[in-house]
């Protein structure tokens, strides 16, 4: 197996759900640390997983044009939202136990606004939701029903999220797991992108329906601010995928940032993050957490705990899919 169809392959283990096919986009695998690379590139994009492919190729529509990143994040992630044949962003996303899909997402932008909406269901692109929680209400997250209102009230459709693929998994699972949460390498994959702009503004987006079959009511990191996403345009932002359990405990975006500023590199930092995890949790093992960084200068990295993990890095010319270096092999 060639070293790409490996990583894709590898990638694919580490993600449970279906990727999105990515072989009508030209990518390259590239071991290497791409930091140095990217260094001074403007506009430049970077998101979780294969379908980061896909995602960036939408945001650098966008960035390409001259527009800005809060736009870009945006537009990238809900081409995965949108997309039903991956089951663990929007439309098509796995249920939680009770066979409800319930969708994550926030948005933040270089200047410190964000919004974020936790649980919310119906709504095929929840990362739309959080920016409107950011620029037309006075709060940064909403929740559940009071979100899917918030969303009917902006004009937003209400739709059966489920597909019959994921209804078929569910209940699949239902018979076989018998109510016991799963939590490994294998049932989670999340977008999370972050940008910056011709005018070297930041921002950054996360999306996902969560832990496939978690309990319901379950929020994971990916619409908390600092967990799963943080952007600061004088530093540069990162984003988590993963188990969010984890991610959650330690802050990990945020931490990852903080690093950053006191002059890590983006892979450093999100290394030193992963090593935080592992302090903290004996069973390191037994999951999966990645992230994923870019700082103001252009740099960008990505570490997580099992191999397999990958990004995605587009600048004006290129997309390009990196494989993240591991604590594990
Ligand atoms: C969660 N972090 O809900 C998300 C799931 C995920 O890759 O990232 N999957 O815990």
């Amino acid at each position: 197996m060639n070293t790409r169809r490996k990583f894709l392959a590898q990638a694919t283990i580490g993600s449970l759900a279906a990727m999105s096919p990515v072989s009508s986009i030209s990518c390259t695998d590239r071991a290497e640390n791409p930091d140095e690379k990217t260094i001074g590139k403007k506009p430049l994009v970077i998101s979780t997983w294969g379908f980061g492919l896909q995602a960036n190729e939408g945001a650098l529509k966008v960035l390409n044009s001259g527009g800005k990143a809060l736009d870009a994040v945006e537009q990238g992630v809900r081409i995965i939202e949108a997309d039903g044949s991956n089951s663990s962003v929007g439309y098509g996303g796995l249920p939680d136990r009770e066979g409800h899909v319930t969708l994550d997402a926030c948005i933040m932008d270089g200047g410190g606004m964000c919004g974020s909406v936790c649980a919310l269901e119906h709504i095929v692109h929840p990362v739309t939701v959080a920016r409107k929680v950011m620029e037309q209400t006075p709060h940064v997250i909403l929740v559940g029903e009071g979100a899917l209102q918030f969303a009917l009230a902006q004009g937003m459709k209400k739709e059966n999220l489920l597909t019959k693929e994921s209804e078929a998994a569910w209940k699949e699972w239902l018979e076989e797991a018998k109510y016991k949460p799963i939590i490994n390498i294998e049932n989670h994959d999340t977008i999370g992108m972050v940008a910056l702009d011709k005018n070297g503004d930041m921002a950054g987006a996360c999306t996902t329906s969560g832990l496939a079959y978690k309990m319901r009511g379950r929020v994971g990191d990916s619409p908390i601010i600092g967990a799963g996403l943080y952007v600061d345009n004088e530093v540069g932002g990162a984003a988590a995928t993963g188990l969010g359990e984890a991610v959650l405990r330690t802050l990990g975006s945020f931490l990852v940032v903080e690093l950053m500023r006191q002059g890590k590199s983006p892979k450093e930092a999100c290394r030193e993050a992963v090593l935080r995890i592992k302090s903290k949790h004996a069973n390191y093992k037994d999951f999966q957490v990645g992230f994923i960084a870019m700082n103001k200068k252009g740099e960008t990295g990505g570490f997580s705990i099992h191999e397999g993990f990958g990004y995605a890095v587009g600048s004006e010319h290129s997309n390009e899919l990196v494989k993240a270096e591991s604590l594990l092999e």
